[in-house]
């Protein structure tokens, strides 16, 4: 395997209109955010990897200006002029800073990209490749489509009728206290067949377990993360209650957090998402953790550009990513997207894992200084004091 040398790493904060808002139970940002990383190795090749954050500390404690902070002040400076191996070596280099996943998984995933061109090889079989039993990556990926609260049942039902046309095959849907059974049983009512789950984003509380029980009538293949965000011991006394398989999401940080909740009984299934647990190195060993424990596990996404959605689908390519995924087409989150050619859904609700080095997909300057131009003009800048 290749090495290559950090020479430079630019940061590229942008904000791009969704073609469809995102209402959960802790609001919508009109606006999707990210920071764009660009690697250039002492080689000549660029890297690109996403910061997937929100401008607001909602689902997490950081921001897309928190990792401006931590990633120019903190985690590039230990990153310069280095040579690596492999992008595994990254977390060990970044050890001076706690906690910021989010901004260290942007600036790891640049490095996954780069050191995969490195070696000529598709960012999924790069993956492979540091897997202990040389596995092999699948050439397609089962995804579903997370909907955000609507304004009514009507217009819910309606677009759940779209998504299913499209060939969406798995449905999630965000719930919220007053937006959840007369919901499920709106839809059970209409698509009793239909693969659904739910998505609480953390907003309920043990006092409402008799009320969360009755979810259990609806079939569901997961309720994810109902209970709060930094919690794994109450969401194991509401599992003890519930038919319906608890998917952590929010709460899970690592792979240590992830075998503490499976030790505790804390949640069946886990949501990963490689920007929350820190990058691509940590999301090796949580998916080593459950092919070893049998644990279903699929990835989720933080609305992320071309750049970020094709790497999470590499990574949802390997063979213990067991359930459909929330990397949906492009056409559900961007028109156009920064990165060419968009995902297409296709057959059996999958879509192709590019065949091109690296993450497969080519960034178009041109869009990505247009949706950093709009980031300056929404985002205005304020000095600190
Ligand atoms: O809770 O899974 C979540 C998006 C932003 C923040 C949190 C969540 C989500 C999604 C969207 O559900 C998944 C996607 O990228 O399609
Ligand atoms: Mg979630």
């Amino acid at each position: 395997m290749k090495s290559v040398t950090i020479q430079d790493i630019k940061l590229h904060v942008l904000a791009m209109p969704l073609v469809e808002l995102l209402k959960t139970s802790f609001g919508a940002e009109p606006q999707k955010s990210a920071i764009i990383v660009e690697v250039l190795s002492s080689e000549g090749l660029t890297g690109w990897g996403e910061t997937a954050l929100k401008t607001k500390p909602s689902y997490g404690s950081e921001t897309i200006l928190t990792a401006l902070h931590i990633t120019r002040d903190f985690l590039i400076p230990s990153l310069l002029g280095k040579t690596i191996a492999s992008p595994t070596e990254v977390p060990e280099l970044l050890r001076a800073v706690r906690g910021n996943h989010h901004a260290r998984a942007g600036l790891e995933a640049a490095l996954w990209d780069l050191m995969a061109k490195a070696n000529g090889m598709r960012l999924a079989d790069y993956f492979a490749c540091h897997l202990p039993a040389q596995a092999r990556p699948r050439d397609d990926v089962q995804v579903g489509v997370s909907i955000g609260i609507q304004e009514s049942l009507d217009a819910q039902l309606t677009l759940i009728q779209k998504r299913l046309d499209e060939g969406y095959q798995r449905i999630k849907l965000k719930i919220a206290p007053g937006w959840d059974l007369e919901l499920a049983s709106a839809v059970r009512g209409r698509f009793p067949d239909i693969t659904l789950m739910l998505d609480a984003n953390s907003a309920y509380t043990l006092k409402d377990i008799e009320h969360l029980k009755q979810l259990d009538q609806f079939g569901l293949l997961m309720i994810e993360q109902p209970l709060a965000y930094d919690d794994i011991y109450e969401h194991s006394l509401l599992q003890a209650q519930l038919r319906t398989p608890i998917c952590l999401d929010e709460s899970i940080y690592s792979a240590q957090d992830w075998r503490i909740a499976l030790e505790l009984g804390a949640g069946k299934i886990l949501n990963l998402k490689p920007t929350r647990v820190g990058g691509y190195s940590e999301s090796l060993k949580i998916h080593q953790l459950c092919v070893e424990t049998n644990t279903p596990l699929w990835i989720g996404g933080m609305l992320e550009t071309g750049v970020g959605r094709a790497a999470n689908l590499a990574f949802a390519s390997l063979p213990g990513v067991t359930l459909p995924s929330d990397i949906s087409a492009t056409d559900r989150y961007f028109d156009p997207d920064i990165a060419e050619p968009p995902f297409v859904l296709g057959a059996g609700s999958s879509l192709k894992v590019p065949s091109g080095p690296g993450i497969g997909v080519d960034v178009q300057r041109d869009r990505l200084e247009e949706a950093c131009a709009r980031w300056r003009e929404i985002n205005p800048f304020k000095p600190l004091f």
